[in-house]
């Protein structure tokens, strides 16, 4: 299941467990993110695996409206809000400012983790030029994807990575056509890693499935150098309809039903981090009838999505991830 990824990342300090996993918090009270926000907990790992000499820019969304309330924020480290679209565009511009601010003596030559985190919506619809630009630069750079699968901040319309046939405000069931959202989840982690040939390092994960996976994965993205990318799951128990009891309960069936491929792209050596080719999956209905935003489904519904996850993981040349011939090698 978990692949160790020893050797590239011997100097990174991964976590061997939980219990390894440091105490000191750099994201802390302070914000208003809903009971069980799976996003909240990105934030909270990501800095905690950074460490303190990291600076954040953060898109708008939810993650940066409900962690700056007027004259409050959880945010120990440096912070910087940046417009919806603008993601990597601010992560860019904060690596070569510093960058410059060295070269020029104005502050000691260290290294500063520089971290951008944006929304589906933000990094995959709107900010999509700008991530790409992002992927390209020559800076050293993690933009972190927290993807709740809706513009969850303005009141869950869907996003290009909403999942097929949720209900969201811009896709209510009705009467006359039960099913309104008919778009396929876009497959941006993998967009990022074909079409930037120059990334040395593209993840996806979850917050809470398999332990420490995450934060591991950030300090990897953090070692290797270089514009890099992780895309997470996360549910929302506001978007998602559910009790906020069962984020983790939905973000390990997200993983064990194969709807979201766990993987990371090292150097262009794909990695399975929980690897369904040729195994048992978890029926995806599992993960789909704990949520209300998919309670007009009927048995036709869990049907189609069944089959295509069952496309994805049986019939893509590069299981899960990738459905045309992409010429990246496999690790066995
Ligand atoms: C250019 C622009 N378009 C639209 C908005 C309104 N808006 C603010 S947050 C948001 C939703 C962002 O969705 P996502 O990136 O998925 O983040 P989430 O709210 O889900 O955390 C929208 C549409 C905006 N602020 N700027
Ligand atoms: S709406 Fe969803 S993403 Fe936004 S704070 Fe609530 S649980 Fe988190
Ligand atoms: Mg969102």
């Amino acid at each position: 299941m978990v692949e160790e990824t020893v050797e590239e990342f011997k100097n990174a300090n991964l976590y061997k467990g939980v219990h390894a996993v440091a105490l000191e918090e750099f994201y802390t009270s302070g914000h208003r993110t809903c009971q069980g926000c799976e996003s909240a907990l990105v934030m909270r790992d990501f800095v905690k695996a950074s460490g303190p000499r990291t600076v954040v820019t953060g898109a708008t969304g939810c993650m940066y409206v409900a962690n700056t309330s007027y004259m409050t924020t959880p945010w120990i480290v440096p912070w910087m809000h940046t417009q919806l679209a603008a993601g990597g565009a601010s992560a860019v511009g904060m690596a070569a400012g510093l960058k410059a601010l060295m070269r020029k003596g104005k502050i000691p030559k260290e290294k500063i983790n520089v971290i951008n985190f944006s929304g589906d919506l933000g990094a995959g619809d709107e900010g999509l030029g700008g991530l790409s630009g992002a992927m390209q630069s020559p800076y050293d750079l993690l933009v972190i994807v927290y993807d709740n699968e809706s513009a969850a901040n303005t009141d869950i319309q869907a996003s290009g990575l909403t999942t097929w046939g949720a209900q969201t405000t811009f896709s209510p069931t009705g009467s006359v056509k039960r099913i309104m959202h008919e778009r396929w989840k876009k497959n941006l982690a993998a967009m990022m890693a074909i079409g930037h040939p120059n990334v040395k390092y593209v993840a996806t994960s979850c917050a809470t499935f398999p332990p420490t996976d995450y934060m591991n994965k950030v300090k990897k993205a953090l070692s290797i150098g270089g514009p890099t990318l992780i895309h997470t799951i996360d549910p929302c128990p506001k978007g998602w309809d559910y009790h906020p009891r069962y984020s983790h309960v939905l973000g390990e069936l997200a993983i064990k039903t194969g709807i979201f491929a766990d993987y990371e792209i090292v150097n262009g050596e794909v990695r399975y981090t929980y690897d369904l080719r040729n195994k048992k999956r978890t029926p995806v209905r599992e993960y789909l009838e704990k949520q209300g935003r998919f309670s007009h489904f009927e048995d036709e519904d869990y049907d189609y999505v069944q089959a295509k996850v069952d496309e994805m993981w049986d019939e893509w040349e590069l299981p899960g991830i990738l459905p045309i011939k992409s010429g990246l090698k496999v690790k066995k």
